[in-house]
């Protein structure tokens, strides 16, 4: 495993996501993708599958701080007073005093960011999290919580993989000091004939989505592919013997566009 450093702390640089994953299946895909090497695991409340994250990791036997686990607060809960309850909340599920990593799922325009900022700041001066960051926070967004955030902000997990071009955000989250963190890391699948990709498998002995995990974690970014297939948890983490030569990464940066996001929403904001 390789981590990426941010602020001093070191996160798991591939991690396993569960958007999507629900009930038993999710806390066995999680006790598995432990057994297999996995350390970094990302949650959120609107996935609720908190509570069977949480028995998944406990059914695992790994150490609490061995661990590195990321939950979510959604949008409804963005006023001071909420945030700080359904954070509890989220601990309750997840059978554990403190997360490592707190996110805002999305951004909210109807409460003020410096209101939540405070607050998601104050979870963390209670211990509820060792750390805090955003999600979906565009470049504008990513400025302004920066200056407005009591506390720093380690990360900001974003769409990204081959398809979609992430360079500004990239640049902002360095400029920051903040870990970017990759979801839909392999476009959902998408990827699987391309022939870029495949080419340059063909010459590493690797799959399309081993050669664009590796080319996240090349570029010090955490990645977080989901999925609900068992083979595909052993073939994700077996990115760590092998390195993409300068001209394949930009083989792979050549893919991208600013138009090739895969997950938008009526309130989603206006997009670099
Ligand atoms: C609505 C969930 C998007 C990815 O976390």
């Amino acid at each position: 495993m390789i981590f990426v450093t941010v602020k001093g702390t070191k996160v798991p640089a591939l991690g396993f996501g569960t958007w999507q994953l629900v009930g038993a299946q999710c806390e066995s895909a999680v006790e598995y993708a432990l057994e297999l090497g996995y350390r970094h695991i990302d949650t959120a409340q609107v996935y609720e599958n908190e509570r069977e994250v949480g028995e998944g990791l406990r059914a695992s036997g790994v150490r609490r701080d061995e661990l590195f686990v990321t939950t979510k607060i959604w949008t409804t809960h963005f006023t001071p007073h909420e945030l700080e309850r359904s954070a509890k909340e989220s601990l309750v599920k997840l059978r554990m005093p403190h997360v490592d990593l707190l996110l805002l799922h999305w951004p909210n325009p109807h409460v003020p960011l410096a209101e939540t900022l405070g607050a998601l700041a104050h979870a963390k001066q209670l211990g509820l999290a060792r750390h805090i960051g955003v999600s979906n926070f565009t470049v504008a967004l990513i400025e302004d919580a920066t200056k407005l955030c009591p506390e720093p902000l380690v990360c900001d997990q974003v769409e990204y993989h081959p398809y979609l071009d992430q360079a500004k955000v990239r640049e902002a989250c360095e400029r920051n000091d903040m870990a970017l963190v990759a979801y839909s890391p392999v476009a959902k699948g998408r990827i699987k004939n391309d022939e870029t990709l495949k080419e340059i498998g063909r010459a590493h002995g690797k799959t399309p989505a081993q050669i664009c995990l590796r080319w996240l974690v090349q570029q010090n970014v955490c990645a977080i592919p989901r999925t609900s297939r068992i083979e595909r948890l052993s073939e994700n983490i077996d990115i760590f013997d092998f390195v993409l030569s300068e001209e394949e990464m930009g083989q792979i940066f050549a893919l991208g566009s600013a138009k090739s996001r895969l997950t938008d929403f009526g309130f989603a904001p206006k997009w670099d």
